[in-house]
C-alpha cells in the first residue's frame, strides 16, 4: 500500500467509513430507538439473524429438540441487523451489546436473558444436559475449543471476511495477514481433527460452534473465499464439515432467520413452530 494515514490526535466519528455494513456501525453503545420485543408461546424466545453466530444457537436447539428435549421448543424472532433492529430498546435490554444472537428463558423464576452465542450454546447444553460432556476431562478439552472458537473467529470474519469481502477496497496489507491468520487455524483445526473425529470426544456443542464458521467456510458459504484459502487442502477439517452438514437438524438450524441468499426454500424468517418447515419457508410464502 502507497496511500498513508496520519491519525489524527484524537480519533473522531466524522463520517461512515464505507463498505458494507458501514451505515450500522457507529462508536456508541445502547439503544437509537425505543422498540418492545415480542414474546410468543414458548419459554424459550431467541431474538437473531442466520449468521455463524446466529446459526450456532438455532442448530442447537433444532438438535436438541431432534433428541426428544421438548423443553427446547422455541419461537425465533428475525432481528435485521442492516435495518438496525440491534439498536431498539427492548433488544439492547437482552443483549446490553447490540448484538445478534441474544435470548430470553421465560421458563425461570425471573425470566432470564443470555447473550454472546458461546454463553448461549453453554447455557442451553447445560440445561438438557445434552451436545456437553459429562466426563470432568472432555468437558474442558471441550470448554477449551468452545473459548477457542470464540477468540479465534473474529480474525476471521472481523479480519479476513472484513477486508477479502465487505471492505470498500481491496487492500493486499490486511487481506494477507489475515489469511496467513485464517490458514494458521485451519491448520489447527485440521491437525486436530487427523486424530479426533470430534473436537472433544463426541459431537458437541463445541463442534456445532467451530463448524458454523469455519464448516461453512469450507463449504463455500462464506465469503467465497474457498477457493482464495484453498480449503480443499484442509482433508480433515472437510470430512468433518461434510460429516456435520448431513445432519437434519444443522439444515433446519441454517434455515432459521435466515433472510439473505438466493435460495428462498432454505429460509424460514421466523419459527414459532416446528410445521413451519413445511409451511413458511420463503418460496412457499411467495407462491401464495
Ligand atoms: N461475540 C458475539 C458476536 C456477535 C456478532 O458479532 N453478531 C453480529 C452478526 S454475526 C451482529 O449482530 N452485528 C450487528 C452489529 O454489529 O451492529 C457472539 O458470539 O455472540
Amino acid at each position: 500500500m502507497t496511500d498513508t494515514y496520519t491519525p489524527p490526535k484524537v480519533w473522531t466519528w466524522e463520517s461512515e467509513n464505507g463498505g458494507q455494513f458501514a451505515s450500522i456501525n457507529r462508536p456508541i453503545a445502547g439503544p437509537t430507538h425505543e422498540k418492545e420485543l415480542r414474546v410468543g408461546k414458548h419459554p424459550i424466545q431467541l431474538y437473531s439473524l442466520a449468521t455463524p453466530n446466529g446459526v450456532k444457537v438455532t442448530i442447537l436447539l433444532e438438535e436438541l429438540l431432534a433428541a426428544g428435549h421438548a423443553g427446547a421448543e422455541y419461537d425465533a424472532w428475525l432481528v435485521n441487523i442492516r435495518e438496525g433492529t440491534q439498536f431498539g430498546s427492548g433488544f439492547v435490554d437482552v443483549n446490553p451489546n447490540s448484538k445478534i444472537p441474544a435470548l430470553m428463558d421465560h421458563s425461570t423464576d425471573t425470566p432470564q436473558r443470555v447473550f454472546e452465542s458461546g454463553a448461549i450454546l453453554l447455557y442451553l447444553a447445560e440445561k438438557f444436559g445434552a451436545f456437553i460432556p459429562t466426563y470432568p476431562a472432555q468437558k474442558t478439552e471441550m470448554m477449551s475449543w468452545l473459548f477457542w472458537q470464540m477468540g479465534s473467529a473474529p480474525y476471521l470474519g472481523g479480519g479476513f471476511g472484513h477486508f477479502y469481502a465487505y471492505a470498500p477496497e481491496k487492500f493486499e496489507y490486511p487481506i494477507n495477514r489475515f489469511s496467513m491468520e485464517t490458514k494458521r487455524q485451519l491448520d489447527v483445526m485440521d491437525r486436530h481433527l487427523a486424530e479426533n473425529k470430534w473436537f472433544a470426544g463426541e459431537y458437541s456443542i463445541a463442534d456445532i460452534a467451530i463448524w458454523s464458521w469455519y464448516g461453512q467456510l469450507v463449504l463455500g458459504r462464506l465469503y467465497s473465499a474457498a477457493e482464495f484459502l484453498d480449503v480443499a487442502s484442509y482433508k480433515n477439517v472437510m470430512r468433518w464439515a461434510k460429516e456435520i452438514d448431513a445432519r437434519p437438524a444443522v439444515t433446519r438450524g441454517r434455515m432459521v432467520n435466515r433472510a439473505f441468499g438466493d435460495d428462498l426454500a432454505m429460509q424460514l424468517h421466523e419459527r414459532h413452530d416446528a410445521s413451519d418447515f413445511d409451511t413458511k419457508t420463503q418460496d412457499k410464502i411467495t407462491k401464495a
